[in-house]
Formats: structure tokens, sequence, C-alpha cells
């Protein structure tokens, strides 16, 4: 059994975080473990508001010292980190533990919660979790945090975008636009090896319930990465996973709803397939 790991933060409502890390990790076959790095709630008293609870250091180092130490996973992602010290200690386990296979999806908002969670905490995250990483997912908003490209919103200026972050140290970069690109009738990203672009593009799924796609793509990708396949394979595996899931999309309630991760499941009556 391959085992995978995620450190990131828990979504109460399910959709999001560790909880869409460990579904998607199901539904590729692979056995998944989680750190958790903060608890988020939602107010359905305020507008489902998130309030952000962080897990104290102590606590995270003793979840990653299970996961690390106690079993050794062959790939990790990490999500919403929220703390400083999550960053250090990410850093830290993955340095020490020579993890190849790092996903690092640079969570910087979550729906609901409006601006960028830890100004402080991204050029932390661009100086320490980017050099580590085999892959880096951000969107449109955390590509221009990571490059300093103030406004993306062309291909063109996702792949300058995506050409910066490389040189900061992500070995391949997955600038998503998916459906926030303006004026485009497909979802494209924007993926980047040092040496070749590659324009990945889908259907254009219109839907509000989207809850979760980020942490959803960054995990499927790390279990790509676990199964053997190359960094470009992993995120257009990933690609077809989300879209499959956001056609099947649902409401949670009025504010909030996620994809349907098990409807690649259901519509070909197996899980996600190596090859
Ligand atoms: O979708 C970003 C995100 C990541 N991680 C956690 C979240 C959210 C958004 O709600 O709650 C834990």
């Amino acid at each position: 059994m391959i085992k995978l790991a995620t450190i990131a933060g828990s979504d109460a409502s399910g959709g999001a975080g560790l909880e869409a890390d460990l579904k998607t990790f199901e539904e590729y076959g692979l056995y998944g473990m989680a750190a958790v790095t903060v608890i988020a709630a939602m107010d359905p008293d305020n507008n489902w508001a998130h309030k952000v609870f962080p897990v104290s250091e102590d606590a995270l180092r003793a979840q990653l010292e299970t996961i690390f130490k106690g079993v050794g996973p062959s790939a990790v992602k990490t999500g919403m980190l929220g703390t400083p010290y999550a960053l250090e200690l990410s850093r830290e386990y993955i340095e020490t533990y020579k993890i190849k296979n790092y996903v690092l999806d640079p969570v910087m908002v979550c729906k609901g919660a409006g601006e960028a969670l830890n100004p402080e905490l991204n050029a932390a995250l661009a100086e320490k979790l980017l050099p580590l990483a085999r892959v880096v997912t951000p969107n449109l908003f955390e590509a221009e945090q990571l490059s300093g490209i103030k406004n993306i919103d062309t291909i063109e200026t996702m792949k300058a975008a995506a050409e910066i972050i490389y040189k900061k140290g992500g070995q391949n970069v997955f600038v998503k636009g998916g459906a926030k690109l303006p004026g485009q009738s497909k979802a494209i990203d924007v993926f980047f090896d040092g040496e070749k672009f590659e324009i990945v593009e889908a259907a254009l799924i219109k839907t509000k319930w989207n809850h979760g796609s980020g942490c959803t793509v960054a995990a499927a990708i790390c279990a790509g990465l676990a199964w053997g396949l190359s960094p470009l394979e992993s995120v257009l595996r990933a690609k077809k996973f989300i879209t499959e899931s956001l056609a099947h999309s649902f409401a949670l309630n009025t504010w909030v709803g996620p994809g349907n991760l098990s409807s690649w499941r259901n519509a070909f009556g197996e899980q996600v397939q190596r090859a």
C-alpha cells in the first residue's frame, strides 16, 4: 500500500482542507495520513464567516513524529498552515525525511475569509517551502503573491508568473486559472517545468459549488506522484479528477458546496485508474 500524508487545516464542513485530501487519496486507492495545523469552523449565524483555531506546536510536532518517523509517507502535501511554526515544522520534516514528492498548495485565502489569511506567512512560504516543492499549485491570487505580478488575468501573465515562481525554487509550477481567467470558454491552467509551458484545458464547469477544489487538485497531484507518474501526468490526471468532481458538485447550504469526489467511481465503476 502506498502511504501519503497531508499537513493541512481541518475544514469542519468537510469540503476542503485535510478532509478533501483524505477523500482524494482514497479515491486514488492510496492510504492517507493527516497532521492537523489549524481547525477551520464556519459560523452559520454570521454568513458562514470562517474562524481558524491553530493547533499547538507540540501537538503538531507529535503528529509529524507519528507520520514521518512512525510510518514514512512516500509523498506529502501541505495545505493551510496558518502559523509560522506550522511552516517551520513542515519544512523540518520534509527536509529531514528527504521527501521528494512534496506538493505545496500555497493556501493564502479561503472562501469566506476574504483577505489573505496571514500575509506575513506568504513571504516565508516562498522562501522556505517553495524550494522543496516538486509541484506548487497557486491559484491566480496566490500566483500574484508569489511572483509579485499585480494582475494575472491572461495566459501570458500566468506564464510570466510561473517562470518567476520556478526561479524561486518550485521544480514544477501549476498556475490554476480554472474558471477564474476572464474571457475564456474553457477552464485554463498553465504548467511549467522550467523548460516547457503546457496549457492545460478542460471543460468549464459553471458551478458555485466548488469549495475545496484547490485542496483536491493538490491532493490528486500528490497521489499521482506517489503512483510514480511524472509531474505533468499527475497534473493532467488531477485535472480530469476535479472536472468530473465539479460536474457533480452539490450544495451543503446556501453558502457553500463541494465537488463530488466519488463521481469518478460512479461514472466509471472504479477508482481512479493509474493508466
Ligand atoms: O479552500 C481553502 C481551504 C484550505 N484549508 C482549509 C479550509 C479552506 C477553506 O475553507 O477551511 C482547512
